[in-house]
């Protein structure tokens, strides 16, 4: 079993697709291991989103992110990395395919629903951002 994180981001918090995100995710397999609700502070998106600091979009990232509570999640299947970012789609929500999370409830390359974990290391650094080890432990 390996854990990963999604956040679903504040334009599908705003939309009201929160519950239809968990549930397609819980579908796909993942249990939940740790999840909360809140409104990210500018430094900790600018933090969270750090090694895209050179990039031409991340202040729009950073504003966008901060707009909006959000709801990071951990959650835990076999394989979980790879199959989240199978499930949710390409970055861009008009080119995701069909029937992935970002397809469904995305809208552009920006507003695309949800954050998911890219690599193992990542995952581990990106739980760890939002949940103490206790707090995922604690939810089994
Ligand atoms: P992914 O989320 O698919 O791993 P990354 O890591 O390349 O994609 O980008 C991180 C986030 O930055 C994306 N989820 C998206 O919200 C935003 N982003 C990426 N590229 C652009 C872009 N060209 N314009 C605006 N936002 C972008």
């Amino acid at each position: 079993m390996q854990q990963t994180l999604t956040i679903i981001k504040p334009d599908a918090v705003k939309a009201g697709n929160t519950g239809n995100i968990i549930a397609h995710l819980q579908k796909e397999g993942f249990t939940i291991r740790a999840m909360k609700q809140l409104r990210l502070t500018e430094d900790q998106a600018k933090a969270f989103y750090e090694v895209h600091a050179e990039r031409p979009f991340y202040g729009e990232l950073v504003e966008f992110m901060t707009s909006g509570p959000v709801v990071p999640i951990a959650l835990e299947r076999a394989n979980a990395v790879k199959h989240l970012r199978d499930v949710m789609g390409a970055t861009n929500s008009n080119e995701a395919a069909e029937g992935t999370i970002r397809n469904l409830y995305g809208t552009d390359i920006g507003e695309n629903a949800i954050h998911g974990s890219d690599s193992d290391e990542n995952a581990a650094i990106e739980l760890a951002f939002f949940f103490s080890r206790s707090e995922r432990i604690g939810a089994r």
